[in-house]
């Protein structure tokens, strides 16, 4: 198991939050098998261009790395290339930061083509720009099959030449599974099915809460993988979801959300993330029994950049059971747990108030040659009355705008009533 120590600089934030931040990044290096033997935190007014720290800290880190028997130092921020290439020389050891070890867990995660690809292309977008004087740790990791060298061209040359001309393929690979996405997406909105994504910090309870929505709204299917790791999911999983006498509704489980996400991950993530952007209501989960305040601006913050912060968002916080106390949160929001499935109920019935908060009580009559649409009806909407007279079924229901334009030629009843 490799050992290493954390190294984080306060002069943006206080100390407290760099050390928060530095316990966030124990837990990632954790995900990758990595001991972490001690954190260090300096307090600065600036960076120090050599090696981001001040030459002073890394002669302590130096004589730590002896004592400890240390073999990673890992840094909270991204560094650059040249300041890697110094850290590396004076301390003999690897060096890496919070980009490159999320990247590395995304990497070992991804299963379907689809993660697989991105997670490529983002560390190649990661690793582009490092490549200048980083000739000797780059070759480690290249060893491709070009052969093809030109007339004075230097290994970095080919180096970059090759990497953009892999990120260009990928792109191009990730373009055709995007249009198939897009295809199911346009079948899915002709049927006018609305769309609810889970939202959220990593190991919140997404996955979770999809399933036990789906078992309490009875759908038989397999459940979604929910675990305690940090990006058990890096897919996205939909599943059409119905409540009984009501319409059905999308549900989708996708990747989490970590603060300081890489860049060149949410980029390479777009097409995942795209089904959170095209969503008609989001449900932003929260850890409500190791509640942190942060994890719930880093989700806002990564939606914004996602160009997601316009849809509506219903705030739910999961583990009710195993909670000391009530979180401090100073906005609405639904208390669940998913083991003992309480208020899953009044969660089901938040999403359809949100979906259907334009939904009308109106009065049809179907005409008795008509009975498929009765049916349809019955299926689909809540049925609050049934009568049956000499000219037809009379059926007082609640109905969507759509649905109302749909069954017009039925209307009894004008004047609308709010459901
Ligand atoms: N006690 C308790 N544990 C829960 C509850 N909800 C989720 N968990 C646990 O929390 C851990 C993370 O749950 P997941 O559903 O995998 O979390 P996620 O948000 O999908 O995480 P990622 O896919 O990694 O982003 C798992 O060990 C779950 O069993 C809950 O209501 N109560
Ligand atoms: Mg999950």
């Amino acid at each position: 198991m490799d050992q290493a120590i954390l190294v984080g600089l306060s002069y943006k934030e206080t100390t407290e939050e760099t050390m928060n931040s530095l316990i966030e990044l124990e837990h990632l290096a954790d995900a990758l098998g990595i001991k972490t033997k001690d954190k260090v935190v300096q307090n600065a007014k600036q960076i120090t261009p050599r090696f981001y720290i001040g030459s002073g800290k890394v002669q302590e880190i130096k004589t730590m790395i002896a004592v400890l028997d240390i073999d990673i130092v890992i840094f909270d921020d991204t560094l650059s290339p040249a300041q890697i290439k110094n850290l590396e020389k004076e301390l003999e050891v690897q060096i890496i930061d919070r980009s490159f070890l999320i990247l590395s867990i995304f990497a070992e995660r991804a299963q379907s083509r689809e993660a697989v690809l991105e997670v490529s292309l983002a560390q190649k977008m990661y690793l582009l720009p490092r490549l200048v004087g980083m000739g000797n740790s780059l070759s480690r990791q290249g060893g491709g099959s070009y052969n093809a060298k030109g007339p004075g061209e230097t290994k970095l040359e080919l180096d970059r030449r090759k990497l953009v001309n892999e990120i260009s393929f990928i792109k191009k690979e990730l373009e055709k599974i995007k249009s198939e996405r897009q295809i199911s997406r346009q079948k899915r909105m002709k049927n006018q099915i609305p769309v609810v994504a889970l939202v959220g910090y990593t190991n919140a309870g997404k996955s979770s809460l999809m399933n036990s929505l789906s078992r309490y709204l009875h759908h038989d299917s397999e459940p979604v993988l929910e675990k305690d790791m940090l990006f058990a999911t890096l897919d996205t999983k939909a599943k059409r979801l119905q409540k009984e006498n009501h319409p059905p509704f999308i549900l989708i489980d996708t990747v989490g959300f970590v603060s300081k996400l890489p860049h060149e991950l949410i980029r390479s993530f777009e097409s995942t993330l795209s089904d959170v952007v095209q969503a008609d209501l989001l449900i932003h989960v929260v850890d409500g029994a190791y509640f942190n305040p942060l994890q719930i601006d880093t989700t806002r913050a990564v939606l914004t950049e996602i160009g997601a912060d316009h849809i509506e968002r219903l705030l739910v916080l999961t583990k009710k059971e195993i909670a000391l106390m009530q979180p401090p949160v100073h906005e609405d929001y639904i208390f669940v747990s998913n083991r003992t499935n309480e208020n899953i109920d009044v969660l089901v019935d938040a999403i359809y108030g949100h979906l259907y908060k334009q939904n009308r009580i109106q009065l049809l009559r179907i005409p008795f040659d008509q009975g498929q649409i009765f049916s349809k009806i019955k299926e689909n909407n809540t049925v609050l009355e049934t009568r049956y007279e000499e000219d037809g079924t009379y059926v007082k229901v609640i109905l969507t705008p759509d649905q109302t334009e749909l069954y017009k030629n039925y209307l009894i009843d004008k004047n609308n009533k709010t459901a």
